[in-house]
């Protein structure tokens, strides 16, 4: 009776034990911070442990879910909580390498019960490197309903590179009721890229949260990188219709830059200082309000919307047609000779999905707004 009990005891002492050690030894696929949820800081630690060799899983599912492994590795990253380099293994191969980042990419976003939130150093603009939007607001182009912009982006400069870095990353805020899609271009050939030792990420766009993460990291401490300067360039596409703009209003909308971090080879985080920028946008119907009135009535532009071209049927001889962006750059001119009928081909430029057609008659100026469909 007595040996039983005693035995019951040390069954249950032996359950604990082991279910002790499985409890400390599970990982996420794609968490390689180990704060129970795949984002951007991921990539920084797997870019660090890149070609590390360990302990191989049972189980090398790839989906996101908590994943026993049987033994540690032996390294450990130096972040204040010991993480074990078996997390950057995220198809469990025993190599940390970049089919390690992919499982980043396809897990992003996922999370677990619980996330540990992460903290982002503020940088000084005086002393730290910065990211910036590189972007004069004052530079004389104009934002309308529907109107496209891209300005180059850096870290950093060349002037004054960082060192040793291994990688960097960021979240751009923006205000998504005015923005409709914001995007970066990663340059090919920049100081960044054109030895083609980095990895390049952007999220998809949150929805409604107006948030874009993004990611650089060099494969492995082996490929650190002294640089700086500019890598890619802002997308930023405005709604085409944003209530609350009035006939002849302006708006503003801000972008900003935050948890923005950056290491270097040995794994120091370097603070980075951040960006943003102030942009206006003006009523496109403020430019075709000031048409005559009597020039309405005697020019039809049709389609519109459109896919290609559009015809312009005149009472009046139409003397010139200007296309132009949103912008104001004229991307098209037709000289016309007193012509009562036309047909004219927008732009091939995909970017734009609304112009401005300027059509000049005997008796005036006349201007219509013109929206192209996607194909
Ligand atoms: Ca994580
Ligand atoms: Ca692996």
């Amino acid at each position: 009776m007595k040996y039983s009990y005693l035995k019951t005891i040390i069954l249950l002492l032996a359950t604990m034990i082991s279910c002790t050690i499985y409890a400390q030894n599970t990982i996420h696929p794609g968490d390689a911070n180990n704060n129970g949820q795949v984002e951007k800081t991921d990539f920084l630690y797997i870019a660090f442990a890149y070609d590390a060799i360990g302990p191989s899983r049972v189980d090398q599912s790839t989906s996101f879910s908590e994943i026993e492994i049987p033994v540690l590795w032996d390294e450990f990253f130096d972040d204040g909580n010991d993480t074990n380099f078996a997390h950057a293994d995220c198809d469990g191969n025993g190599w940390v390498s970049w089919q390690d980042l992919l499982v980043s990419v396809t897990n992003y976003s996922e999370s677990a019960d619980e996330v540990e939130e992460l903290s982002f150093p503020d940088g000084n603009p005086n002393i730290d490197p910065q990211v910036k939007f590189q972007y004069n607001p004052n530079g004389g182009n104009q934002l309308f309903q529907g109107s496209t912009l891209n300005f180059p982006i850096s870290i950093a400069s060349q002037s004054d590179p960082v060192d040793h870095l291994l990688g960097f990353t960021f979240t751009i805020s923006y205000d998504h009721s005015v923005i409709k899609d914001l995007r970066i271009d990663y340059y090919p050939d920049s100081w960044l890229t054109d030895d083609g030792n980095t990895f390049l990420f952007q999220d998809e766009p949150f929805g409604s949260e107006g948030l874009l993460d993004a990611a650089t990291v060099r494969y492995g401490q082996a490929n650190a990188i002294s640089g700086g300067g500019i890598f890619g360039e802002v997308s930023v596409i405005i709604e085409e219709d944003l209530v609350g703009l009035l006939p002849g209003d302006s708006m503003s909308t801000t972008i900003y830059i935050t948890e923005i971090s950056m290491i270097t080879d040995d794994f120091s985080s370097i603070p980075v200082a951040t960006d943003s920028l102030k942009l206006m946008v003006y009523d496109i119907d403020a430019i075709t309000s000031i048409n005559q009135p009597n020039l309405e009535d005697q020019v039809q532009v049709f389609p519109n919307p459109t896919n290609e071209h559009i015809y312009i049927h005149s009472n009046i001889g139409i003397e010139s047609v200007e296309i132009l962006d949103l912008l104001g750059k004229r991307v098209a001119f037709y000289p016309l000779k007193q012509e009562y009928q036309t047909k004219i081909s927008l732009s091939k430029d995909s970017a734009n999905n609304v112009y401005i057609a300027r059509i000049n008659t005997r008796e005036g100026v006349l201007s219509k707004r013109i929206i192209r469909k996607p194909k």
